[in-house]
C-alpha cells in the first residue's frame, strides 16, 4: 500500500514527507525543488494488544512505544503539479505516472493562500487553496482518462468481437494503476454507459468514468498546510469549500522540527502529541529556544501539528484500514521463535482470513487450511472477515 503526497509546487509536500519519514529530501522556498519522486516509510499508531497477555511484545516490523504500535505505511512525494500537468506542463506526465501505485492521495495545499499556481511566493490570501483542490482533481481525472483512452477504439472493438466483459476490458486498460475490481464495478455502476458497446463511448463518457474510477479507488484528503500562517476561519472556510473531501490543518515545518529535535534528544515529543517537553533547557541555543517557543504557540492554537493525524485519517477513515497481528501460537501470541506479537499489518477492514495469510506469505495463502482467533480460539474459514486489532493464527498444510 502506498500513499501519494500531491499538490502544486512549494506547498510543503517534501516537508510533510520528511516529517513523517524522517528522511532528508531537499525542501526549499522555490518551485520544483523536487524533480524525481521520493519514497519512504511512515507509520500510523495502533493500540498494541500485548497488555492483554500481561507480557511485553517483541516487535519486528512495527515498534511498540508505551503500548502503541507504529505500523509502517509507504509514502511517495512527487514534484509539484501545475494546471495542465496531464498534458505535460511543468514536469507533468512523468510524475503523474509515479502515482500509479498510490492507493490514496494526501493533497498538500497552502492554507495561508500565499503560494501562486506555479509555486511562487505571493501575498497572504491571494490564492484560494480550495480552487487548487478542484483543479488537481481535474488533472488526475484527465490523466486516468488519457490512460483509459490510449488506442481505445481498437481495444474496444476487440472486446466487443470477443464478447469480453466490460469489467475485464477496463481492468486490462487500467493495469498497474492500483484500481481493484470492486472499484471498477462501483465506478461502472455510477456511470450511465452502454456496457456492451464500449466502442460507442465518447471522450466525455471516458472522462466521467475516469472521475468515478478515481472516486472509487483513490480517496483524497487535504492537508491544509502552513496553518501557522493562517487562521481558524480560513481553515473552516476551506473545509466547507471542499466538502465532502476532508481536510486537516497541518504545520509540516513545525512537525519536522519537533521530530528532529526529539531524535537528537533535545525534547521529548511523540508524533501527534499536543505538546512537548524540553529535556535540558540549558542545552538549547537561543535560536532553538525561540523556534521551539514558536512551535508551542502553534500547538496551543491548533491542538497539534496535524501531520500524524492527517496520515491516520487517510489510513483509518478514508481507506478503512485495520491492523491485524498474525501469530503462530494462538495461546501465547508468539511466532516460531517465541517472539510475542512480532508483526503488525495494515489490511482493509473485513479482509478475509485467507487474504491475510497471503499477506504474511504466499505459501501460507496457498496452503491455507483455517485461521484461529487468538482471543476466542475459534476456527475461521478462508472467507471469514477479520476485524480491527485481530490476533490470528493461520494454519496451513506443511
Ligand atoms: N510557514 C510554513 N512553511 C512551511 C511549512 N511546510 C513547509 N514550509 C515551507 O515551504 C517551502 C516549500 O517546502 P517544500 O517541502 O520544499 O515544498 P514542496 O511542495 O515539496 O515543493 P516542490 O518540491 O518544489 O513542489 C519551504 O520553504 C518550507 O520550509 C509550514 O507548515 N509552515
Ligand atoms: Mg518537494
Amino acid at each position: 500500500m502506498e500513499i501519494g503526497i500531491v499538490g502544486k509546487p512549494s506547498v510543503g509536500k517534501s516537508t510533510f514527507f520528511n516529517a513523517l519519514t524522517l528522511l532528508d529530501v531537499p525542501m526549499a522556498p522555490y518551485p520544483f525543488t523536487t524533480v524525481t519522486p521520493n519514497r519512504g516509510v511512515a507509520a500510523v499508531r495502533a493500540p498494541c494488544p500485548h497488555p492483554e497477555k500481561g507480557t511485553a511484545c517483541t516487535p519486528g516490523n512495527a515498534k511498540c512505544v508505551d503500548g502503541t504500535r507504529w505500523v509502517p505505511v509507504n509514502l511517495v512525494d512527487v514534484p509539484g503539479l501545475v494546471p495542465g500537468a496531464h498534458a505535460g506542463r511543468g514536469l507533468g506526465h512523468k510524475f503523474l505516472d509515479d502515482l500509479r501505485a498510490s492507493d490514496g492521495f494526501i493533497q498538500v495545499v497552502d492554507l495561508s493562500g500565499s503560494t501562486d499556481d506555479e509555486g511562487r511566493l505571493a501575498e497572504h490570501g491571494s490564492h484560494d487553496p480550495g480552487q487548487e483542490v478542484r483543479w488537481l482533481e481535474d488533472e488526475l481525472v484527465a490523466w486516468v482518462a488519457e490512460i483509459l483512452s490510449r488506442d481505445f477504439a481498437r481495444h474496444a472493438r476487440g472486446t466487443e468481437l470477443e464478447g469480453k466483459k466490460v469489467e475485464d476490458f477496463l481492468a486490462e486498460r487500467l493495469t498497474g494503476l492500483s484500481i481493484s475490481p470492486s472499484a471498477i464495478a462501483t465506478a461502472l455502476r455510477n456511470s450511465p454507459l452502454e456496457r456492451t458497446h464500449p466502442s460507442r463511448w465518447t471522450d466525455e463518457d471516458r472522462t466521467n468514468l475516469a472521475r468515478r474510477l478515481l472516486e472509487a479507488s483513490k480517496p483524497r484528503l487535504v492537508a491544509a498546510n502552513k496553518c501557522d500562517r493562517a487562521t481558524q476561519n480560513e481553515a473552516e472556510a476551506l473545509a466547507k469549500e471542499i466538502e465532502p473531501i476532508p481536510s486537516v490543518p497541518t504545520a509540516a515545518d513545525a512537525e519536522l522540527t519537533l521530530r528532529r529535535a526529539a531524535r537528537t534528544g533535545l525534547i521529548e515529543y511523540r508524533p501527534g502529541d499536543p505538546s512537548f517537553q524540553v529535556r535540558e533547557p540549558s542545552r538549547l541555543t537561543p535560536p532553538q529556544s525561540k523556534a521551539l517557543e514558536g512551535i508551542r504557540t502553534i500547538l496551543l492554537a491548533w491542538g497539534s501539528t496535524g501531520v500524524q493525524q492527517a496520515l491516520e485519517e487517510m489510513i483509518y477513515s478514508r481507506l478503512g484500514m485495520i491492523v491485524v497481528y498474525p501469530v503462530e501460537d494462538e495461546t501465547h501470541w508468539t511466532d516460531g521463535q517465541g517472539r510475542v506479537l512480532p508483526d503488525a499489518f495494515l489490511v482493509p477492514a473485513n479482509t478475509p482470513a485467507r487474504a491475510v495469510a497471503y499477506r504474511v506469505h504466499t505459501d501460507l495463502g496457498e496452503h491455507f487450511i483455517r485461521a484461529i482467533d487468538g482471543r476466542t480460539h475459534r476456527a475461521m474459514a478462508a472467507d471469514h472477515p477479520l476485524g480491527p486489532n485481530s490476533v490470528v493464527r493461520i494454519v496451513a498444510k506443511k
